[in-house]
């Protein structure tokens, strides 16, 4: 999995801002009230332990700081534990935490001690991603396209099938999209067909996986990949709405997930 760097997190409440303005735009609703209705589920009291954990690259120096502006920003108390790794979770306990945050080099979670919901980032971000691109008020079909079928695109691309939309996929590791087909019924997206969506989720940690191709002339891509997936020119070319930013949209859903 791609990691995040400190520069990727600068600016994180602009770049919140920015995402959250156009997500309301194109999809007509806030993104609190899409994870309301998606989870079934507001926000109360919770209160938010985050564990700074030092294992594998270690510590990235603005993410728990990151974490608690979002926490924040939702309206919950949050705090960072003192300790990091088993100190800094018996800490957070102590500290009478609901929720505990924490992330190693291959998972981050959302873990609710009162009614043991566990969440992985991938399966959240997945989600929220998928349905923001679902909910495209200029949609032209209920045909969406799913690019990347790893973690992220496994669990969008799972719930848009459950929610009933003709899910397209294409990923270049030929198994996952058998397991898709099999598991999900979603059909290979094939360049051949010329078929344009105006519905994209992109899921992949690699730059220009979006090509013209693919897209109608109104089109919305909503993707959490670092690199952005979609290239500058294409952008210009076509009337897309990018929905991209790299943290709290995520956080978000996985904080909804768990309540
Ligand atoms: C959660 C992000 C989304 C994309 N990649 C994931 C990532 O960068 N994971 C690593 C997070 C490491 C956090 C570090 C700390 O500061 O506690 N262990
Ligand atoms: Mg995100």
């Amino acid at each position: 999995m791609a990691l995040l760097t400190p520069e990727d997190l600068d600016s994180l409440s602009s770049k919140f801002e920015d995402s959250e303005s156009i997500i309301e735009r194109v999809t007509g609703s806030k993104l609190t009230d899409i994870c309301k209705d998606i989870y079934g589920k507001d926000l109360g009291s919770e209160k938010v332990g985050i564990i700074p954990i030092t294992a594998g690259n270690g510590i990235i120096s603005n993410f728990s700081s990151s974490l608690l502006f979002i926490i924040q920003r939702l309206g919950l108390e949050g705090f960072i534990t003192q300790h990091t790794d088993v100190a800094g979770y018996h800490e957070a306990i102590s500290e009478g935490a609901d929720i505990l945050l924490m992330a190693d080099d291959h998972l981050f979670i959302a873990h609710n001690l009162k009614d043991e919901k566990v969440v992985t980032n991938h399966e959240a971000t997945g989600t929220i991603y998928s349905e923001i691109a679902s909910r495209f008020k200029d949609a032209d079909s209920s045909e969406i396209l799913v690019i990347g079928l790893g973690r992220v695109g496994y669990a969008g691309a799972k719930h848009l099938a459950e929610k009933g939309f003709n899910v397209y996929a294409c990923d270049p590791n030929r198994s996952f999209l058998e397991k898709a087909a099999h598991e999900l019924g979603i059909k290979e997206y094939c360049k051949e067909d010329r078929k344009k969506f105006s519905m994209v989720f992109e899921a992949t940690p690699n730059a220009n996986t979006i090509n013209e191709g693919m897209i109608a002339e109104r089109c919305l891509v909503s993707t959490p990949g670092i690199p952005c997936g979609l290239p500058e020119e294409v952008g210009k070319k076509f009337r897309v709405d990018l929905v991209m930013e790299p943290l709290f949209i995520g956080v978000t859903s996985m904080i909804y997930a768990v309540i």
